[in-house]
């Protein structure tokens, strides 16, 4: 519920257009620390009611009322409420978090393609060129006042980026990829080809995938199948000189297998924005890996002002009884 309920609002939430109509259609908005900024931008068509929720204690009630949600992580146990939920919009780039058994079975789940692949594309290749650019090798020694001239940078130009996951966000992956001059290669379940992608292997052929690539790229959707996707014998398949870098979820790969690989220098090293807990625990050895990158789980951040209009063209569907976009297949999990 509201926090602070703008000018306008019910006690519950902000009514719009005439109610006395049509019966109100409830829907939650709920993230736990941005939901008004995400509710300011919503477009409710007339007679929706907007819910402003940032806690599980907010939301329950809600729920119960709700026929529709907009939520980042909404807490399973919240689903037991939610009886005449229809259509859960999700705001992020995962929809793992949502498809789990206590989710009704009637509840569409919509994702937001199109938001994550820019930023995404942007941590990749940054991260890329970090390691070609030996970044970290310049700095350290500018802070030694050192002139290492006998190190010269690598280029990305030529080098081989596989992507495991060839959906939206990698496509915008390879798009930037190639536009510096990167070979792209894709693994993916069909195996079927994907415009801009030089050869796409069957998930049966992953090693071979993995085998070709300087770096490998992790996005696909975190499902049964792709659940320690990534363990000691795909790792082995990887030349010592590749990168690995997971922007898709922690549980992708086995993380004991793949400490073991960096500590014994199996691979070149990693970039990792996902962890199978997160926050990554101060006692991980991950941390303190000269090989390892860690980030906080922000190489695709969500913003109110990205998927909000990408929820409100799904309302004004929903309201209108036309069918929703970018409607998740819960069975295949993505
Ligand atoms: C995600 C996200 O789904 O950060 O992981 O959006």
């Amino acid at each position: 519920m509201s926090r602070r309920p703008a000018p306008g609002r019910t006690g519950r939430g902000r009514r719009t257009g005439d109610a006395r109509r049509t019966a109100p259609v409830h829907v939650l908005v709920y993230h736990p620390y941005e939901a008004e900024a995400y509710a300011r931008l919503v477009r409710a068509p007339r007679g929706m009611t907007i819910h402003t929720c940032a806690t599980e204690a907010e939301a329950a009630p809600v729920l119960a009322e709700a026929e529709v949600a907009f939520a980042w992580k909404l807490p399973p146990p919240l689903y037991r409420a939610a009886t005449r939920l229809r259509w859960l919009q999700a705001m992020g780039a995962g929809v793992d978090w949502a498809l789990v058994p206590e989710l009704p079975a009637g509840v569409q789940v919509t994702r937001a393609p199109g938001v994550f692949g820019p930023w995404m594309s942007e941590y990749v290749l940054g991260w890329c060129a970090w390691v070609t650019q030996k970044m970290e090798t310049y700095r350290a020694a500018q802070r030694e006042r050192r002139w290492i001239e006998t190190v010269v940078p690598g280029r990305l130009a030529g080098a081989t980026l596989c992507l495991v996951g060839v959906g939206d966000i990698g496509r915008a992956i390879a798009r930037a990829a190639r536009a510096l001059g990167m070979r792209v290669v894709g693994v993916t379940r069909s195996g079927a080809r994907v415009p801009g992608v030089e050869r796409i292997y069957r998930t049966a052929r992953l090693t071979a995938a993995l085998a070709a690539a300087d770096f490998v790229v992790l996005v696909v959707p975190l499902t049964p199948t792709t659940h320690g996707l990534i363990g000691a014998r795909e790792l082995a398949a990887m030349r010592p000189t590749a990168w690995l870098l997971n922007v898709a979820r922690g549980a992708v790969v086995d993380e004991p297998a793949l400490l073991a690989a960096l500590e014994r220098g199996a691979i070149a090293g990693a970039v990792l924005d996902v962890f199978t807990t997160e926050p990554l625990p101060p006692e991980s050895p991950l941390w303190a890996l000269p090989n390892v990158v860690v980030t906080p789980h922000v190489s695709g951040p969500s913003t109110p002002d990205e998927l909000a209009p990408l929820f409100n063209d799904n309302l004004a569907r929903w309201r209108a009884g036309r069918p929703l976009r970018h409607i998740v297949d819960r069975a295949r999990g993505y």
